[in-house]
C-alpha cells in the first residue's frame, strides 16, 4: 500500500509540473527545448544555448580526471559517436593549449549542432545535438 501510495503521488507530483520541470542530465532524452528557449521565440541563441549548457553536466562527466579541461584523450572517447570531422578537437581548441575548456566545447559543440549557420538552435538542430549524449 506504502509503495502504490507513494507511486501515485509521484505520478501526480511529475503531472503537475510537466514536461518543462523535468530535471537536466545526462542520459537524460527530456531534456528540453522549451527550457533552454528562455525567451521563447521557439529559437535557441548562443547566451541561451551558454546558459542551458552550463546547467548540464555533460561537461564533467567528459572530463573523466577531472581537471575541468578535456584533454584529446578524453574528447575522442567522448566523440566517437558524433559524427565530427578529425580536425574538431584542434579547430574547437581556440587558445591552441591542447585541451577544450568548457567554454571552447560549448562553442564547438554549438556550430557543429548549428547546421544552417544562422547562430540559431531550431528544436530540429537541438534535438540532434542532445542525441550526443542520450
Ligand atoms: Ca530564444
Ligand atoms: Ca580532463
Ligand atoms: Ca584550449
Ligand atoms: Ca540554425
Amino acid at each position: 500500500m506504502r509503495i502504490t501510495r507513494l507511486a501515485t503521488l509521484g505520478l501526480a507530483v511529475i503531472l503537475a509540473s510537466g514536461c518543462a520541470a523535468m530535471p537536466f542530465g545526462l542520459g537524460d532524452a527530456d531534456v528540453g527545448f522549451a527550457e533552454w528557449d528562455m525567451d521563447g521565440n521557439g529559437l535557441i541563441g548562443n547566451d541561451e544555448f551558454r546558459m542551458g549548457f552550463d546547467k548540464q553536466d555533460w561537461f564533467d562527466v567528459l572530463d573523466k580526471d577531472n581537471n575541468n579541461m578535456l584533454s584529446n584523450g578524453e574528447f575522442a572517447s567522448a566523440s566517437a559517436g558524433w559524427g565530427l570531422d578529425s580536425n574538431a578537437f584542434v579547430n574547437w581548441d581556440a587558445n591552441r593549449d591542447g585541451v577544450l575548456s568548457d567554454d571552447e566545447f560549448g562553442e564547438g559543440a554549438f556550430g557543429v549542432w548549428d547546421k544552417n549557420d544562422d547562430g540559431l538552435l531550431d528544436d530540429d538542430e537541438f534535438g540532434f545535438g542532445v542525441d550526443w549524449f542520450d
